[in-house]
């Protein structure tokens, strides 16, 4: 029998009010099932948000570094745990074993960076313009935050927001995604014994329709954390606008890698492979369009392809595997229908191409990396997210063409340049459009202390990571002191 998972609301394990539930199965075995979920609705966000906001009221008095002991302690259990979490997550979303170890090390980092932020939080102190008058401005806690995460980074995205949010001094209402419940459950009991006080982590499992959007219009949730669609992030704009929410918003990428005459072309091959078919292309950051110069187009192209045949899909928990499943059977039928389309625009299909058969595979959501080569910029496969393991190729003739095909798209999330040009890796750095550049590095591993975020359609201009997602989750207020003992009006007495 699959074991049975709840809800987590109030300090309490609960099912969903309705009494209903989904599955959730191994994406490269489907006849595994990993687990049977409560299908929860708008009446359990209404009970996981009473709950937050009563438990904010106490939370917020505990003094900042005390919250960040806490962290340190949910670290320390990560880390004692991290292969008993990544053999888990790799059954429940598919992606290699490694990479899910290295889900788990970004919450890791996460934990421990907000442990020792408790112990920052810095404000500002400044002069005031009037005599015997002290100013200075704090960061204060918000309330009741909404935390609305993806399946592709089942630890790491929900670690980004729920421990600043909580370090902060705000209480949560998490709604994991219904691939990834697992995960998200675990990261919940971590929270729990490291000392978590009840309500103020909660969780509600279900879909978008039914339990994210009851976060998103609920009137008592303060602010939203999404990382998703750009479609969805827009309706989120949308439903949290009635009731004036902050919003933080991660949506979608098309990240390009642009590989130069004067390149190494050995460590840009690496590369692309990495960033292309890591997480079987399923990261928001993923290398989705390869732009190669064309001096060195044929013969980059010719061992990409070799390389790219060779890549063995598998199951991630079996130790040769270097590419994993789909995550499920929906996800693949965009990748499908995407080289359908490429096909239809006149693209060249020189790799891959269809749904992966052969042992051990016949049972998961497995397909081919795959490869188009003479794309050109207006194609649809150059400009729309696909999220799976697909990567258009384009011909280029300098770099200023290279950067303007670069930023030829609605997103800018990540963008990486391969060049031994000090020169032309500045103009790069310069003029890419995008959240997030490396040079002579792939598109993907962005590490958990920096700004991450996108600009354009991939986000509305917050960053998660380091110490920015602080100023999503804090609000600042300003503070006066006069210890003049009279009434000084500012503008007035001093001028
Ligand atoms: C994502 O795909 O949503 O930079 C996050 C990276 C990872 C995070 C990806 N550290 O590729």
């Amino acid at each position: 029998m699959p074991q049975k998972f709840q809800n987590f609301i109030n300090g309490k394990w609960v099912d969903a009010k309705s009494g209903k539930t989904f599955e959730n199965r191994n994406p490269a075995n489907w006849d595994e099932v990993i687990g049977i979920f409560p299908k929860s609705g708008k009446e359990d966000v209404d009970e996981a948000v009473k709950a937050a906001r009563f438990a904010f009221e106490k939370w917020r008095l505990v003094p900042a570094p005390k919250r960040g002991d806490i962290m340190r302690a949910i670290g320390d259990i990560m880390v004692a745990r991290k292969e008993e979490l990544a053999r888990e997550m790799t059954r429940e979303m598919g992606k290699v074993l490694a990479e899910t170890r290295g889900d788990v090390q970004e919450g890791i980092d996460t934990a421990y960076y907000a442990s020792s932020e408790g112990r920052r939080l810095f404000g500002r102190t400044v002069p005031s313009e009037l005599p015997n008058k002290f100013a200075m401005a704090i960061r204060v806690p918000i309330g009741v935050g909404g935390i609305i995460t993806p399946w592709n980074f089942p630890m790491a995205i929900p670690t980004w927001k729920i421990f600043p949010a909580v370090l902060s001094g705000n209480t949560v209402v998490f709604k994991p995604a219904t691939d990834t419940p697992k995960t998200a459950t675990t990261l919940v009991e971590i929270m729990m014994e490291a000392g978590i006080p009840e309500g103020v982590v909660n969780i509600v499992h279900g879909g978008g329709n039914e339990v994210g959007n009851a976060i998103t219009s609920h009137p008592d949730i303060d602010l939203i954390s999404f990382t998703g669609s750009t479609a969805v992030g827009k309706q989120i704009s949308r439903d949290a606008s009635d009731t004036l929410k902050r919003v933080s918003l991660e949506l979608g990428g098309k990240n390009a890698q642009i590989v130069m005459d004067d390149a190494d072309l050995d460590l840009a091959l690496d590369g692309v492979l990495w960033g292309a078919f890591g997480t079987t292309g399923q990261r928001c950051t993923a290398t989705s369009r390869l732009i190669l110069h064309e001096k060195i187009y044929d013969k980059f192209m010719s061992t990409l392809v070799d390389r790219t045949k060779k890549l063995r899909l598998g199951d991630g928990l079996l130790p040769a595997t270097e590419v994993g499943p789909c995550v499920n059977e929906s996800q693949r039928k965009t990748v499908q229908s995407y080289v359908e389309i490429g096909q239809k625009e006149g693209a060249r299909l020189v790799a891959g191409g269809s749904i992966a058969r052969g042992n051990g595979l016949s049972k998961g959501w497995f397909h081919e990396p795959t490869i188009f080569a003479d794309v050109t910029p207006e194609m649809r496969v150059a400009k729309e997210e696909i999220f799976g393991p697909v990567l258009s190729v384009i011909r280029t003739k300098s770099l200023e063409e290279s950067i303007a095909v670069l930023n030829n798209t609605v997103y800018g999330l990540s963008s990486s340049v391969y060049t031994r040009d000090v020169n032309k890796a500045f103009v790069a750095i310069r003029d890419i459009k995008a959240g997030i550049t490396y040079i002579n590095v792939p598109t993907i591993g962005a590490e958990a202390h920096l700004p991450f975020g996108g600009v354009k359609q991939t986000g509305n201009g917050h960053r998660e990571g380091g110490w920015t997602v602080y100023d999503f989750f804090t609000e600042w207020k300003a503070v006066y002191v006069d210890y003049s003992g009279k009434l000084q009006r500012a503008q007035i007495d001093n001028y």
